[in-house]
């Protein structure tokens, strides 16, 4: 895989293989669940952005309670159902492309089953008002035990994920002694790595502790020691959800835009960077909780500075990729090579207004990380101001991006409505950024976030705009949304058939990567994991070792 096919028109395999058609159909179902999931967030999403212009539509929602509810919804099915279902068929399908190898049909169907068990399971106990407890579950709120259970479930479908992953690859390496590892199975196969490990955290408290305690098994909670295996895991998994778009930026998005992938060894250290310091981070969500000391707040302040650095060097190289794109197709100076981009290509677009989105969503993501900034923003309506300007818009869009393409080659139908496809990647982007302003202006203004504002008994000077402006985006990211689902629609249903077997559109490293070397290091993931597992031991075991066991506990609180 080192030849220089990158930029060929015509997307064509260019060693010969070939998807089997079973396994097109599972990974088609796992993306079709995802969208489905993102459908009934976003249609949640609405209500939630009117909520801050004061326009109350969740109130016309069939079997709605309450504000909770809905938030919880919103949280649970964008955040977590939707993102695990794309990413565990997206890179199934980019690992099994590039190892060349059909992957396990059978556990494949099984990682589909256990996503729509968890999603039934979860979606059951929120729609019946059994779970309003936000997508961060924090005790002492406690929840139905089905919503732990559908969590449990859901995060096994990713673990099963990792695995196939994993024993793909060992079993591509037996055949292959001494050969690189294809770069497109070595960042996707990174990302499950990076996961599995930062979801322990998560697995631990509720397999451990809330869904015993759901059950009546045990009377009372610890909320700081769940607080803190949440957000064990619960920064690394915004990492889950990004690094499924970088693998896209990195590998699909130079052949798209007709440019060439900068550097293979670069793109190799990025994602062992993630691996190494999205978990030791997750203090950063708990500057303001009592009962973690500052040096410890200190050190993770510290190590989100480190993870910023590889969203920086990704942010240069695909910069480098896109323009060499913009300048083959005629651009020059500065700036125009930009305009040259393809952006009559609805694929690209969605990625290139996300990534735009991304650069903003990172500068805020900064403040937040910085401790005495972080102060005056914690809490604030600032918080999902940033964080729509990262999964709500560089994540979803690039996933809009991937599904242009994605879903015509798993269907075999063309694109139905290119032009719909473009308009509603523009309104959607539109509406983040509004919606944003909204947000992070309100925010700026004290204005706090998970709560009813439309009916709360204050107010202060700022967020009435901030709040027209933040149910203005929200309507207009909704109305993008409806036109991106009506393309996906319209495609599985309507779309022309295609003929032959068109292969996906990545790119293949211009130059072949190094067989001796340094680089050659990059592909032990073995020392990788156990450099993470020491980090993360620095970074954490301090506190569990001073705090375990539990030494404030609470009973709990059931709002059904
Ligand atoms: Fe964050 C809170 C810090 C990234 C999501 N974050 C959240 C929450 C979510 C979230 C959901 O330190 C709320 C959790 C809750 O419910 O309480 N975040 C960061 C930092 C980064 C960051 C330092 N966040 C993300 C990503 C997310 C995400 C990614 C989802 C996918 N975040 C925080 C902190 C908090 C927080 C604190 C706690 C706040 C509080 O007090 O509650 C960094 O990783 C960001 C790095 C990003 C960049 C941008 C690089 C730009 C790129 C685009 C390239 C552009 C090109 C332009 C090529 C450095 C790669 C092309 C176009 C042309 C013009 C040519």
């Amino acid at each position: 895989m080192n030849t220089s096919t990158f930029n060929a028109p015509v997307v064509e395999s260019p060693d010969g293989f070939h998807l089997g058609d079973g396994h097109r159909r599972v990974i088609a179902w796992m993306i079709y669940l995802g969208f489905a999931a993102l459908a009934i967030g976003i249609i949640n999403g609405l209500g939630q952005a009117l909520n801050y212009a004061r326009i109350d539509i969740l109130q016309y929602f069939p079997g709605m309670r309450d504000y909770y509810q809905g938030l919880t919804v919103h949280g649970v099915v964008n955040a977590i159902v939707f993102t695990f279902a794309f990413t565990n068929g997206f890179l199934a399908l980019t690992t099994s492309r590039a190892l060349a190898r059909q992957l396990p049909l059978a556990a494949l169907w099984v990682v589909f089953g256990l996503m729509v068990a968890g999603f039934a399971l979860a979606g059951f106990s929120i729609g019946t008002g059994r779970a309003s407890v936000l997508y961060t579950f924090y005790s002492p709120l406690q929840a139905h035990w089905s919503f732990y259970l559908g969590l449990v479930l859901l995060v096994v479908s990713t673990w099963v994920t990792a695995g196939i992953l994993f024993v793909a690859l060992a079993g591509w390496r037996r055949e292959n002694p001494g050969k690189r590892i294809p770069l497109m199975a070595y960042i996707s196969v990174a990302t499950y790595g990076m996961w599995v490990l930062a979801s322990l955290g998560i697995a631990v408290s509720v397999v451990g502790i809330l869904l015993p305690w759901s059950l009546g098994l045990v009377a009372t909670v610890d909320p700081l020691l769940t607080r803190t295996l949440f957000w064990f895991s619960g920064h690394p998994i915004v990492y889950f959800w990004l690094l499924p778009a970088y693998v896209s930026w990195y590998v699909m998005v130079p052949r798209h835009a007709g440019g060439k992938l900068f550097s293979d060894p670069l793109t190799r250290v990025v994602f062992i960077m993630f691996l190494l310091l999205s978990i030791p981070t997750g203090f950063h969500h708990q500057y303001t909780d009592p009962g973690i000391s500052g040096g410890m707040k200190a050190i993770h302040a510290g190590l989100t500075f480190g993870v910023f650095f590889p969203s920086l060097v990704t942010a240069f190289s695909v910069m480098y990729a896109l323009e060499i794109g913009g300048r083959r197709r005629g651009g020059s100076g500065l700036v125009n090579w930009f305009a040259r981009l393809d952006w009559k290509n609805p694929a690209l677009v969605a990625q290139l207004l996300a990534m735009l989105s991304f650069t903003l969503g990172g500068a805020t993501g900064l403040i937040n990380a910085s401790y005495n900034l972080n102060q005056a923003i914690h809490n604030t309506a600032w918080v999902p101001g940033h964080f729509h300007m990262t999964v709500g818009s560089a994540v979803t869009m690039s996933f809009f991006g991937i599904a242009y393409w994605l879903i015509p080659y798993l269907t075999r139908r063309e694109l139905v409505g290119k032009g719909m496809a473009l308009l509603s990647s523009w309104v959607y982007f539109i509406g983040v950024l509004v919606m944003a302003r909204g947000l992070i202006s309100g925010g700026l203004d004290g204005m706090p976030r998970r709560t009813l504002i439309m009916e709360a008994p204050y107010t202060k000077e700022g967020w009435e705009l901030a709040g027209l402006l933040t149910g203005l985006g929200g309507t207009l990211m909704f109305i993008g949304g409806v036109l991106f689902f009506a393309v996906l629609a319209g495609t599985v249903l309507f779309g022309k058939k295609t003929e032959g077997e068109p292969d996906i559109p990545f790119t293949v490293t211009h130059e072949a990567p190094a067989e001796t070397g340094w680089e050659v290091k990059l592909d032990r993931f073995r020392y990788w994991i156990i450099a993470a597992v020491v980090l993360v031991l620095i970074a954490y075991g301090p506190f569990f070792a001073s705090y375990l066991p539990g030494a404030f506990t609470s009973p709990p609180y059931r709002f059904f």
